[in-house]
C-alpha cells in the first residue's frame, strides 16, 4: 500500500530506532510529568493515558500489556486500560470514551489497518493527540495521530523469507525440487498480517523453487493455527514448510504436526515471528527452525514520547523497534535471559 511504503521511506531519513537502554537512562532522569491541561486532563500536572489494546491472542499480546502497565506505573501515568477483544468496534468505542473522559494522550494498538479516520477526527477536534503503538492505521491523513511505535513488519517478512531461501535445499524434505510452502496469516486486515505477508513473497521470489500452495488466517491464535494446519494436512500430504506470521499460530501448527505422525522441524521446517519464550523454547528443541524477533516491550518508548507529546514536543514521526532473529542454537544462547 501506498501510505505505508511512503511510512517506511520517511522511517529511514527521520527515524532513528531507540535503543531501550537510551530510553531507559532519559526516562529515569525525568520524572516531572508535566501535563498539558489544554488537552483535557484534571488540571493537576499528572498525565492520564487511554489505552486501547488489541486484546489477548497471543503471548507477544501478554508480555506487551504487561510492559505498557508496568512502564505506566513506574513513570507515574495513569493508565486507563480496555481490552478490545479483537474487535475494531469495540477499539473505537474505548477511544470514544477516552475521549469523554479528557484523558491527555489516548495510544492504541490498531487491530486492523482501515476505518479510523472517524473517531481519529473526533480526538484531534478535542484537541488529544494519539500515539499508535505497534501497528498501524491506513490513513491518508497523517496529522490524525503525532507518531507510530512499533516494529518494521515488512523487514520481519523479508528476514523470514531470506532464511529460507538461504536454506531452501535443506527444505526440500521429499526432495522433488520444489519446496512446497503454507502461510498461516495473522490477523485480517491487520498491518503485520498485510506487511509480514508482503515482505516474504517479495523475499522468496528470488528462489523460483519455493512456492507458497496455500494461505489461510488462523487470527494470531494458538487454536487457529492448529485448526488451520489440521486442514491444510488433510488435502495435502506434501507440505515441506509452514511461515507463520507469529509464534503461537507456529505452535499450533506443531501439534497438528506431531498428531498426524510428522516430525516438526524435520519432515516439516517452521517459521515464525515473535520470538516469545513458548516459541523460543520450541525453537531450542528443533521444532521451530527459524523465529523472526518482534519486541513487544513498547511501553517504555511509549511513555517517553506520551511524555513528550502531552508537553508539546516535537516527537519523530516513526520510531521503529530495534530487533534481531534467532536460529535454534542462538535460541538456546538466548533462552535462559529471555524476559518474555
Ligand atoms: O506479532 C502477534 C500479536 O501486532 C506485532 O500481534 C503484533 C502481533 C504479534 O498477536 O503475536
Amino acid at each position: 500500500m501506498i501510505w505505508r511504503k511512503t511510512v517506511a521511506k520517511k522511517s529511514l531519513i527521520a527515524a532513528s530506532a531507540i535503543s531501550l537502554g537510551a530510553v531507559l537512562l532519559s526516562a529515569c532522569g525525568d520524572d516531572s510529568d508535566s501535563g498539558n491541561d489544554a488537552a483535557g486532563g484534571g488540571g493537576d500536572d499528572s498525565i492520564t493515558m487511554g489505552f486501547a489494546q488489541v486484546g489477548a491472542e497471543s503471548g507477544w499480546r501478554t508480555a506487551n500489556t504487561k510492559s505498557v502497565q508496568d512502564s505506566a506505573k513506574a513513570e507515574g501515568i495513569e493508565l486507563k486500560f480496555t481490552d478490545a477483544q479483537g474487535k475494531q468496534e469495540n477499539q473505537i468505542a474505548a477511544i470514544r470514551s477516552y475521549i469523554q473522559q479528557k484523558v491527555d494522550v489516548i495510544a492504541f494498538s490498531p487491530v486492523v489497518e482501515t476505518g479510523w479516520d472517524a473517531v481519529l477526527q473526533e480526538a484531534k477536534a478535542a484537541n488529544i493527540p494519539v500515539i499508535l503503538t505497534d501497528r498501524a492505521v491506513d490513513s491518508e491523513d497523517d496529522s490524525l495521530y503525532e507518531t507510530f511505535l512499533g516494529s518494521d513488519f515488512v523487514l520481519e517478512g523479508e528476514q523470514a523469507g531470506q532464511w529460507l531461501v538461504d536454506n531452501a535445499a535443506d527444505a526440500d524434505a521429499n526432495g522433488d525440487g520444489t519446496i512446497n510452502v503454507i502461510q498461516l496469516e495473522g490477523t485480517t486486515g491487520a498491518a503485520p498480517a498485510l506487511d509480514r505477508a508482503e515482505g516474504f513473497a517479495s523475499t522468496i521470489e528470488a528462489e523460483p523453487t519455493i512456492e507458497v500452495t496455500a494461505s489461510q488466517t488462523g487470527d494470531f491464535t494458538r487454536d487457529g493455527g492448529k485448526q488451520v494446519m489440521e486442514s491444510f494436512l488433510q488435502s495435502d500430504d506434501t507440505i515441506e514448510v509452514v511461515y507463520a506470521h507469529n509464534d503461537d499460530m507456529g505452535l499450533g501448527a506443531i501439534e497438528a504436526i506431531e498428531a498426524a505422525g510428522k516430525t516438526p522441524g524435520q519432515d516439516v521446517k517452521i517459521i515464525t515471528v515473535d520470538a516469545v519464550k513458548d516459541g523460543m523454547t520450541a525453537l531450542a528443541e528443533g521444532k521451530i527452525n527459524f523465529i523472526v524477533e518482534c519486541n513487544p516491550l513498547l511501553g517504555p518508548q511509549l511513555m517517553d514520547l506520551a511524555k513528550k507529546v502531552v508537553a508539546g514536543e516535537e516527537v519523530e514521526p516513526r520510531v521503529v523497534t530495534e530487533e534481531t532473529t534467532f536460529t535454534q542454537e542462538q535460541a538456546k544462547a538466548a533462552l535462559p535471559d529471555r524476559q518474555y
